[in-house]
């Protein structure tokens, strides 16, 4: 897994300051502060030596294995079909299908002039929200006539072909290392590489056009998955549920597909083979453990030591030589069995609690894996009623919190030790997580005026 390289620890002004007041000489002074060049410029979030100093103590499992990752897939596992997902299904399935859902997706496409009185629904929230999506959006409607939709149903294709030859890697660590500068330098909060593992594969595509399968072509050799992290910006999440809050999902795609592309790109002009894939061709939640980015929790999804909930995952099959990092833990197993502010925040009643279990809810979930799953029906059902995606379950999750912060880091290692029901009472003493108005989001009253 990547670790911060100790020249990026903190900026440079602040350390050259501190090592001259405690030197307390003329000659380090100079030598730090005058003499010394700053190499560290940010191109993100400029916040990531920060928040990956929550890394630190973690144990790192010694391979990626079922057992390492804490997966139990049995023997009747099937891999899942695209057509089975509640996207697909709420185009062709009248259990998912409705007018409310035609509804849903068709106020991502057109502008809306009024939805509804409540605040974070009106027309301001939603021109963000739509424009979020914007970048997303050409690329899935780019190739629509060839019933494709980029980054959805299809992987991003929108590439130049690569080089002829092949660049010399190094070692797969060094080529690893190197991918994922890359990376964070486009834009990416995390990176992890695990080896392709054909279980999460989808065995079809969904096509628009027949309204039914199509097939899930990957190239043979692809034996390399990178995962991308994209953080969700997290006082966005907090108005969740309003339209302002789907400006996080819209932003995340966005910069995703930026990222993916980029680096996809960068590794056929090193001439090697690269697909770039958003929510297409595989499960992204398992590689997202394999590859060491979190563990998993009771609302199905994936938490990290860095973010918490609220990120978002992108992947690049590649058959360049890379090392694979390993899944950690930090407590998020044993702080699921005893928190349920998922389970409690979700209104649509889609998170079950009580131990993982292989019982599916609907043809929606994955056959043979033991492990926590929600109702994707119910889910999307109340996102037809509201009109928006929905995050409460990433807003309440007590690990989304800022790790720029110590106090939050503290509070990470406190609730993966033993003392975790005191780091879950402390969250719920201290507030964390509760919604925030939307109006409070703008740094005007806009919605007085829309
Ligand atoms: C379809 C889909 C949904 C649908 C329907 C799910 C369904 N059952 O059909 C609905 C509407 C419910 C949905 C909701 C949300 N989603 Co969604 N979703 C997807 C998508 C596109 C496909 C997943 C899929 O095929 N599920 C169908 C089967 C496999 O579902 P399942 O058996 O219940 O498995 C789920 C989990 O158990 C886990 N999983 C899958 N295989 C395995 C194997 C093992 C061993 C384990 C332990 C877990 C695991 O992943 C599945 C996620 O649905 C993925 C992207 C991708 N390609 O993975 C994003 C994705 C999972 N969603 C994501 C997010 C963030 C959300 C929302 C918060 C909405 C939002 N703001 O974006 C909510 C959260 C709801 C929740 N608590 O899960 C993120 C998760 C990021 C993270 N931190 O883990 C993903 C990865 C998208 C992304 N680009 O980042 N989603
Ligand atoms: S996204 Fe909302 S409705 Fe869906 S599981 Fe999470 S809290 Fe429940
Ligand atoms: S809200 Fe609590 S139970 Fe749900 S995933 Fe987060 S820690 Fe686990």
């Amino acid at each position: 897994m990547e670790r911060p390289s100790p020249h990026l620890e903190g900026n440079s002004v602040t350390r050259g300051h501190s090592v001259a007041a405690h030197a307390g000489s003329v000659t380090s002074f100079v030598q730090n502060v005058l003499l010394s060049y700053d190499d560290v410029m940010h191109t993100g979030k400029g916040d990531a030596a920060e928040r990956a100093k929550t890394r630190r103590r973690i144990p790192v499992a010694v391979d990626a294995s079922d057992i390492s990752c804490g997966f139990a897939v049995g023997d009747d596992f099937e891999r899942f079909s695209q057509i089975d997902d509640v996207f697909a299904r709420s185009r062709y399935d009248p259990v998912v299908h409705s007018e409310r859902s035609e509804l849903f997706f068709s106020t991502y496409r057109k502008p809306l002039t009024e939805w509804r009185a409540a605040k974070g629904f009106q027309q301001n929230d939603y021109a963000f929200r739509n424009a979020t999506w914007h970048v997303a959006d050409v690329f899935a409607e780019m190739y629509e006539s060839r019933d494709r939709r980029d980054g959805f149903l299809d992987p991003l294709s929108m590439l130049r072909d690569g080089a002829s030859g092949q660049v010399d890697l190094g070692t797969p660590t060094a080529a690893a290392a190197m991918i994922k500068h890359a990376a964070r330098t486009a834009g990416a909060d995390l990176v992890g590489v695990a080896a392709y593992d054909h279980r999460w594969t989808y065995t079809e595509r969904f096509s628009v056009e027949a309204s039914g399968a199509k097939p899930n072509d990957l190239p043979d050799g692809l034996d390399q998955v990178i995962v991308i992290g994209q953080a969700m910006d997290a006082t966005l999440i907090e108005t969740s549920p309003s339209a302002l809050s789907g400006a996080a999902t819209g932003m995340g795609y966005s910069q995703d597909a930026v990222v993916l592309l980029t680096i996809a790109q960068y590794l056929r002009n090193l001439g090697y083979q690269a697909e770039p894939s958003m929510n297409d061709t595989a499960l992204a939640v398992p590689y997202a453990i394999q590859a060491g980015l979190g563990e998993y929790g009771k609302h199905g999804l994936v938490i990290t030591p860095e973010f918490g909930t609220s990120v978002r995952f992108g992947k690049i099959f590649t058959d360049a030589p890379l090392a694979h990092d390993r899944p950690i833990s930090f407590g998020v197993k044993e702080m699921c069995e005893i928190c349920s502010a998922c389970v409690t925040g979700c209104p649509s009643k889609a998170i079950p609690d009580g131990a993982p279990t292989a019982e599916r809810h609907n043809r929606s979930n994955l056959q043979g894996v033991t492990k926590w799953s929600i109702d994707g029906e119910k889910c999307f059902s109340y996102w037809t009623k509201i009109n928006n995606d929905c995050s409460i379950c990433v807003r309440v999750c007590p690990f989304t919190r800022d790790y720029t912060s110590a106090k939050n880091r503290f509070w990470l290692r406190l609730a993966g030790s033993p003392l975790r029901r005191l780091a879950l009472w402390l969250d719920r003493r201290q507030g964390r997580g509760a919604r925030r108005q939307a109006a409070t989001w703008w740094p005007s009253p806009l919605e007085s005026n829309c």
